[in-house]
């Protein structure tokens, strides 16, 4: 029997989380293993994670993946994405605090990979440029600009897994008179350092995860005052001297955003914290999953497999509250799937069972069963391959926490400790109130945390 083949395109966790689920089971000795490539535009695997100063184009011309930013810390408590294959005590060789630093986060993300030798699947800098999918053949063909070459590739492949992320591409609004606004715009996706705002008044419209980490992050690094304006609901927490929310602006004037309300303020920039346009340049019509960002997106069979031909996977689609471990319930899924383990239902069966899911997405009401909703997506996909156990209904009560802490006090949250599900270890405390640590990096992060360790022995 020949190999089948697979594209995976996009080397962040998603992708990533591929790879390591078909290592697993060469690992297990499962024979006749796909043969696989993984297309990655960056030059480096960890997606995201990777932190990138460029903005705009990268040094082929192509647009930067990065949105990530200078001394990013994790919104979400790290026991809420433990790889239930790899402890991040394992990883660290000690309990660390909750809420690492992106530097950090990276570093656990990369360790469980070297361990498996995954870049020799990897092709760096090849963008992919175009995919189709022959009827008669059964084949999808996958065209790719090698860079390292200087030079294009098509290829054939049974199936194209993409993973190539939601958060890259700016949704930028427009708002009357800004082409004549004075100051400073750009969006979420190209905001890098927060000390470029040192000592500026600055207007952050939205009001979701970017707006409030933005926010929180700029007044941290010595922003003078940060306005943040929504369009359907505040952020509503109890902000410090500095920060402040207002209704939509309505317009700009020169220096001077007005608001819904009928007051208006003068400010040195705006930053739009408006979220991200899902984007497959590199899909025609009838493969490209066309929706926003939501926790299930339409015409995807267990929220990945493309409902008109299953032989397209997409991974990580979903908006998340679980990443890391959602990404490998997903990618196991998919890999006995393709391994012919688990049996694919028919088309109509395939769409009643997405119908019962949307019917479900349609009546969450808060976080909360937005939280229950999503951990049971991902118990439904593991429930079904060899994913070991990680409790993930307990790690969706530590979100519900997470949420509560972060209602107490947005700009304490952080300091909080969860127990690992994996482990059972509470984490340590962070030695210092977040908004002191001024340096995010890995080696400073880990000294403190253990230095406080070695104290406390
Ligand atoms: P990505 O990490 O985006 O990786 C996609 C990969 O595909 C990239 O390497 C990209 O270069 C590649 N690619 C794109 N287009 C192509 C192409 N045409 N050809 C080839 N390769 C391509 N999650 C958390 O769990 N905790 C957090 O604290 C957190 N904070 C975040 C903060 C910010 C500012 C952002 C933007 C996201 C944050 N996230 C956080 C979510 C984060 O997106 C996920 O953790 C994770 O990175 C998603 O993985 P992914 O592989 O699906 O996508
Ligand atoms: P999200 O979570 O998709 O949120 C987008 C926000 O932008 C949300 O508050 C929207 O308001 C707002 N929005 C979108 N369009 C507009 C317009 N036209 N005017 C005003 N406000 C608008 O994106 P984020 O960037 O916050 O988070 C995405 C990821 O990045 C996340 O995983 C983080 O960890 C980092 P709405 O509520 O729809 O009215």
């Amino acid at each position: 029997m020949s190999h089948k083949k697979i594209a995976i395109l996009g080397a962040g966790p998603s992708g990533l989380a591929q790879l390591r689920a078909f290592e697993a089971a060469r690992k297990a000795g499962v024979e006749n293993l796909p043969e696989i490539v993984c297309y990655e535009k960056q030059n480096a695997i960890g997606g995201m994670w990777n932190y990138n100063w460029r903005t705009g184009l990268d040094k082929n011309g192509e647009p930067v993946h990065g949105s990530m930013y200078r001394y990013l810390w994790s919104n979400g408590p790290k026991e809420c994405l433990e790889f239930a294959d790899y402890s991040f005590e394992e990883h660290f060789g000690a309990p660390i605090p909750s809420y690492p630093p992106r530097e950090v986060l990276r570093d656990y993300i990369m360790g469980r990979l070297e361990k498996q030798d995954i870049n020799k699947y990897i092709r760096f800098e090849c963008p992919v440029r175009w995919v189709t999918f022959d009827d008669e053949t059964k084949k999808f063909t996958v065209t790719v600009m090698d860079h390292k070459k200087g030079e294009q590739e098509t290829n054939e492949f049974d199936h194209v897994i993409v993973a190539t992320g939601h958060f890259s591409t700016p949704n930028m609004p427009y708002f009357d008179g800004l082409e004549h606004y004075t100051g400073r715009v750009l969006h979420a996706h190209d905001f890098r350092d927060a000390l470029e705002f040192e000592g500026q008044d600055i207007l952050l419209i939205g009001s979701s995860y970017s707006a409030e980490d933005i926010g929180t992050q700029c007044y941290k690094y010595g922003t003078k005052s940060v306005t943040i304006s929504y369009r359907t609901q505040p952020l509503g927490y109890e902000w410090p001297d500095g920060i402040s929310e207002k209704p939509l602006v309505t317009h700009f004037e020169e220096d001077t955003a007005f608001f819904s309300d009928g007051t208006s303020q003068k400010f040195d920039a705006v930053i739009m914290c408006t979220g991200y346009l899902f984007h497959f340049p590199f899909l025609p019509d009838e493969l490209r999953l066309q929706t926003h960002n939501c926790l299930y997106p339409a015409n995807l069979y267990k929220g990945i497999f493309w409902q008109p031909n299953p032989q397209l996977i997409y991974l990580g689609m979903q908006d998340q509250y679980f990443t890391f471990n959602m990404f490998d319930a997903q990618a196991w899924y998919a890999r006995d799937v393709i391994l012919g383990k688990i049996e694919l239902p028919s088309l109509e069966e395939r769409q009643k069972d997405e119908q019962q899911w949307l019917e479900r997405h349609e009546n969450l009401t808060d976080a909360d069963s937005e939280i229950d909703f999503q951990a049971s997506y991902i118990r439904d996909l593991y429930d079904a391959t060899d994913y070991p156990e990680f409790e993930v209904e307990k790690q969706g009560e530590i979100f519900k926490q997470w949420k509560r802490d972060k209602k107490k006090g947005i700009m304490t949250f952080r300091e909080k400790s969860y127990r690992s599900t994996l482990t059972g270890t509470l984490a340590p405390e962070l030695p210092k109130p977040w908004l002191n640590i001024m340096d995010d990096s890995l080696e400073h992060f880990l000294n403190i945390t253990l230095e406080k360790k070695s104290r406390s022995a």
